[in-house]
């Protein structure tokens, strides 16, 4: 164990977790298979090998399915609140570990600990409101044209869910599905991202045991890893009707195609450019802590992160300064210390685009107001900890239109109307997070009317990161259309089914069609 990993009780939290130096890739709950070839995982946070996970086989994916399918069939008819139960228990569970899960989820990805922390309390969330959920999942019932006919519809579960996760939260969006699948009577395979599959282990242990407790059969919860040929395996496979998939836009798009083609359905949580208006009634204290937390909350790696500042000109050199001067006071480093503010990137392949997200807005004309840099010295061993910048730029610029998963935020200036601002900010093909910043209620009903923003998530006087788990989340255009977590997006993991019944002893048919025999 390195130096960071003992001063901050990583041992301790692996151990706790269950956690190995080498650990099988693929299980279905107690079942743990062999795999093939290794991902291993080093920290960001000090490069240090935390630990290896093998790879799934095409064998051993066909016993997943084989397992998963087989226990569908007595999980789908267990009582939807009883099901409820088991996910309250899990929720529990999640309670009962939740530094040490935090804790890996710091050190595994990088963000800082309250962050690891904050994650694994939407977990914990997510499982409440599916508790309550569990006894809600109602249907509509509808008045027939015919009489002493009765009509309503109601959800069925689907199946096997499929979930591909990212590296960026590596244990909050397998939960958002995991929980509502689960309620909904569904079982769940997971590909977590190979950038965190430490994590991904430790949350199928914590689940299968307790599945076992619960004397459940193995296939509620299945775990496979690998590259994206093992993510194939279940994008390219009838027997997962939902696969739901958070990643780039480019993945996404692979993914969407691949289900599509065998009309399958897709949850997708792709790319976001998000950006938050300053309007000239904003309270610029507000503007500047939300626009901060936003642009470096977790290095700038969340879909929600703050990528766009859109200024009015009458407060932008205001606003400016304001931001210079908090980016001087933030503190990069170790994100296990709580004195940071900033940890580093998830790898180095994320460093070297954060470098050509800079030389790229310098090149088309933008102008950096907060250098970048990558950090070196002590501390800073993994080559992972960056210097969140500010450039000031301009929308059409390609790399503005570009998602970079990296602490850079571009300043955009506008003059005039507030409808001016929200062309600006509908100007990208992504549609995840928008936020405004103003006491106006004019130009706060503006954005968010049918003609203000187009993103799936809307904010007044918050920025656009942080979202709570009980709305729907997700976004539009290329962001992918998927809605996950709150609200009722429930309904995406179930099968809906309208149903007729005549309690007369006639048969008379709909729309006045006579057929007499
Ligand atoms: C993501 O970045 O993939 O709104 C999800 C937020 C978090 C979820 C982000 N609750 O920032």
């Amino acid at each position: 164990m390195s130096n960071v990993a003992t001063s901050f009780g990583i041992e301790e939290a692996l151990q706790e977790l269950g956690i190995n130096e080498t650990n099988h890739g693929t299980s279905t709950g107690s079942n743990w298979m062999p795999g093939t070839d290794e991902i291993a995982s080093y920290s960001p946070v000090d490069g240090a090998l935390i630990g290896k996970v093998t790879t799934t086989t095409k064998d051993e994916y066909e016993q997943v399915i084989a397992s998963a399918s087989e226990a569908f069939k007595s999980w789908r008819v267990m009582p939807a609140p009883q099901r409820g139960e088991i996910v309250r228990q899990f929720g529990e569970e999640l309670r009962r570990l939740k530094e040490p899960l935090g804790k890996l989820v710091s050190y595994e990805m990088g963000k800082s600990y309250q962050e690891g922390l904050g994650e694994v309390q939407e977990m914990i969330d997510i499982c409440d409101f599916a508790v309550g959920l569990s006894r809600q999942l109602h249907g509509l019932t509808m008045h027939s044209e015919r009489p002493g006919h009765r009509m309503y519809e109601q959800y069925h579960p689907l199946g096997i869910v499929g979930i591909i996760s990212a590296f960026n939260f590596p244990v909050a969006v397998w939960s958002w599905n995991t929980a509502l699948a689960w309620i909904c009577g569904d079982v769940c395979v997971w590909k977590p991202s190979e950038k965190a599959p430490l994590c991904g282990i430790a949350c199928q242990k914590i689940a299968a045991k307790v599945f076992a407790d619960n004397n459940l059969p193995e296939g509620i919860s299945c775990l496979i890893n690998g590259d994206y040929k093992v993510g194939e395996y279940m994008t390219q496979d009838k027997r997962v009707p939902l696969v739901s998939a958070t990643g780039s836009t480019r993945m996404g798009k692979i993914v969407a195609k691949t289900v599509g083609e065998r009309l399958g359905k897709s949850l997708l949580e792709l790319g976001g450019n998000n950006a938050i208006i300053v309007t000239p009634d904003a309270d610029i204290k507000m503007t500047v802590i939300g626009a901060v937390f936003g642009a470096v909350g977790t290095a700038g790696q969340r879909c929600t992160s703050t990528r766009r500042l859109i200024i009015h000109e009458s407060i932008y050199d205001q606003v400016k300064k304001a931001l210079v001067d908090a980016y001087g006071q933030l503190r990069i480093g170790n994100p296990l210390d709580e004195n940071n503010h900033v940890g580093p990137l998830i790898d180095t392949d994320a460093v070297a685009m954060y470098n050509q997200a800079l030389e790229k807005v310098v090149a088309e004309g933008g102008n950096i107001i907060v250098p970048g840099g990558v950090l070196e010295g002590e501390g800073y061993e993994s080559g992972c900890y960056v210097k969140p910048a500010i450039a000031e730029a301009n929308n059409s610029y390609e790399i503005v239109q570009h998602e970079t998963f990296a602490p850079v935020l571009y300043l955009l200036k506008y003059s005039g109307d507030v409808e001016n601002a929200i062309d600006v900010q509908n100007g990208v093909a992504q549609g995840l997070s928008s936020a405004i910043m103003t006491n106006n209620l004019r130009e706060a009903e503006r954005f968010l009317s049918h003609a203000g923003s187009d993103c799936g998530i809307a904010n007044v006087n918050i920025g656009t990161s942080g979202a709570e788990i009980g709305g729907a989340f997700g976004g539009e255009k290329e962001t992918g259309g998927g809605r996950e977590s709150g609200s009722d997006a429930w309904k995406v993991y179930m099968r809906r089914q309208t149903n007729t019944i005549n309690y007369t002893t006639e048969l008379p048919l709909a729309q006045g069609i006579k057929f007499d025999l």
